[in-house]
């Protein structure tokens, strides 16, 4: 067999004879959005949609420039490097069907671990109009229960005494925006792509906080000239495993060292308040509405949070695929009782969506089976996302009176995996947590304080102080340490 097509501006014309590719032309694109954060899901969302209006002839103002802000990033950046950042967006449909396509819209990278005048310099540029974001639940560096920043963070530390050295997402947005402002260019948007409710309230909140500690004045500025718009953002990226770079190159001849997969559906809702002009993405097909508020709330409380209740039980049950877990019958059940029960009713009405029809289109797309998403990474980094997807959930229902024991037996559940690390055939989980100590450490003292685990308050505020939930949580926190299967619990519990 003869070698596969490297991937790279060069081939486009011979890769271009077995997939769509770009049929623009990158070399003269401006850098007009610079992206913190290139995971696979910048990739497949917001890439793609900058994409496709390239693909229209327009936006060329807008090129992407990725930047890494972790010392895993190099790997990212080299592999893009090489491709001169092309790579290939798989999107896998249910029947079986893979449609390959070559995403040029990022036209740069930048590694912040190693460069960092180079990632101010470029965020400082008068090119650069947007900055977007898509840093995980936990790169906000908030407490989840009281919503303060975390000024004990170390980098935050280091970044407080020594500005011209930053570290964090907060501190390059300072260094370049106090850079803008002296040189008297105008500011850009920050746009937050991340599963948080108030994403941009929340980033500007934020940021505001950690500038005033330093430059009242700045930080007035950038109340005054930055605009935060939130946004709801929506595809299922997994994890890229070497089957997806086999297949594109078995199949596609193409080498491409680092391809994203994803489901065919794509949503993305935004605020249309733009400090410094932006992409005209209502072309295709992005919605721009006064308030995000009800369909972020949506997503999280219902998209979300069924991955993380489908995720953590599938876990202690022995699942590896969020299709695994729905394709039984049981978990489908259990899922459309919490959406129903418990989610649906803290939602209220969402103007142009049917609620019942968008809890069912979840059960298709977590069904995909040509999408394998992983529960381990539905379950990484719990300590981020349980508190904002399900977690304040359980805290409206109480205040309302709603049922909360859906909800609770994920938390006992989440216990339980925190403390034996293993399934309950006692197969080890890969659990991925930047709480991982804590949450082990805190989950083993249940033998001796049944609520030992409840009891951080940073990620439960004060749940093992209510009567109602204390009773319900105790109850199935018995039942699984008493090794009762967790497929018998949630039937109880239906
Ligand atoms: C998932 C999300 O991280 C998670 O637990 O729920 O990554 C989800 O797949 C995306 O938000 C879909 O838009």
């Amino acid at each position: 067999m003869k070698d596969a097509t490297q991937l790279n501006q060069y081939n486009l014309l011979e890769v271009g004879k077995c997939m769509p590719v770009p049929n623009y032309n990158r070399s003269s694109d401006k850098i007009g959005i610079v992206h913190i954060g290139v995971g696979g899901f910048h990739r497949a969302h917001q890439a793609y949609y900058l994409h496709k209006l390239r693909q229209l002839g327009e936006a060329s103002n807008w090129g992407i420039c990725g930047i890494g802000l972790r010392e895993p990033d190099a790997k990212l950046e080299a592999i893009l490097k090489e491709q001169d950042h092309l790579y290939t967006l798989m999107v896998k449909h249910s029947n079986g069907k893979i449609e390959p396509e070559v995403v040029g819209s990022i036209v740069d990278f930048e590694l912040g671990t190693t460069n960092p005048e180079r990632v101010i310099a470029r965020l400082a540029n008068t090119d650069t109009k947007i900055v977007s974001l898509t840093i995980t639940e936990g790169g906000y560096n908030f407490n989840p229960t009281t919503g303060d920043f975390n000024f004990n963070n170390p980098d935050i530390q280091h970044e407080l005494q020594h500005s011209q050295d930053p570290i964090t997402v907060y501190g390059f947005l300072t260094a370049a925006l106090k850079r803008r402002r002296d040189a008297g260019f105008p500011a850009f948007t920050i746009l937050s792509c991340d599963n948080i409710e108030h994403n941009g309230d929340m980033i500007r909140k934020m940021l505001l906080t950690f500038v005033k500690r330093q430059n009242e004045d700045l930080a007035k500025w950038i109340a005054q000239e930055v605009c935060f718009p939130n946004s709801m953002v929506d595809r299922i990226t997994p994890i890229t495993t070497q089957v997806d770079i086999d297949t594109l190159a078995q199949k596609y001849n193409l080498a491409d060292a680092w391809p994203v997969t994803c489901e065919p559906f794509i949503q993305w809702v935004v605020e249309d308040k733009f400090s410094n002009g932006r992409p005209s993405f209502e072309k295709i097909g992005v919605q721009f509405v006064p308030d995000v508020g009800p369909y972020e709330k949506m997503k999280l409380r219902l998209l979300n949070a069924g991955h993380s209740v489908l995720g953590i039980l599938g876990a202690i049950h022995g699942y590896h695929t969020i299709n695994n877990c729905i394709e039984d019958e049981i978990f489908a059940n259990y899922l459309r009782a919490f959406l129903d029960e418990e989610a649906t009713p803290i939602l209220g009405d969402i103007e142009g969506i049917n609620l019942e029809d968008y809890k069912d289109s979840l059960f298709e797309r977590f069904a995909n089976p040509n999408i394998k998403d992983s529960v381990s990474r539905i379950c990484s980094e719990s300590s981020a996302k349980l508190p904002k997807f399900l977690i304040a959930t359980i805290h409206e229902n109480l205040a309302l009176g709603g049922s909360i024991k859906f909800a609770t037996l994920v938390l006992a559940a989440w216990c339980y995996y925190s403390d034996k690390e293993t399934d309950q055939n006692g197969q080890a989980l890969k659990i991925m947590d930047a709480m991982h100590d804590d949450l082990h450490h805190a989950a083993s003292q249940t033998k001796n304080d049944s609520l030992a685990f409840m009891k951080q308050e940073n990620l439960f505020g004060n749940l093992a102080e209510n009567e109602n939930f204390i009773r319900t949580y105790t109850q199935m926190l018995q039942e699984l340490y008493k090794n009762n299967e967790i497929k018998k619990i949630m039937q109880r519990i239906i």
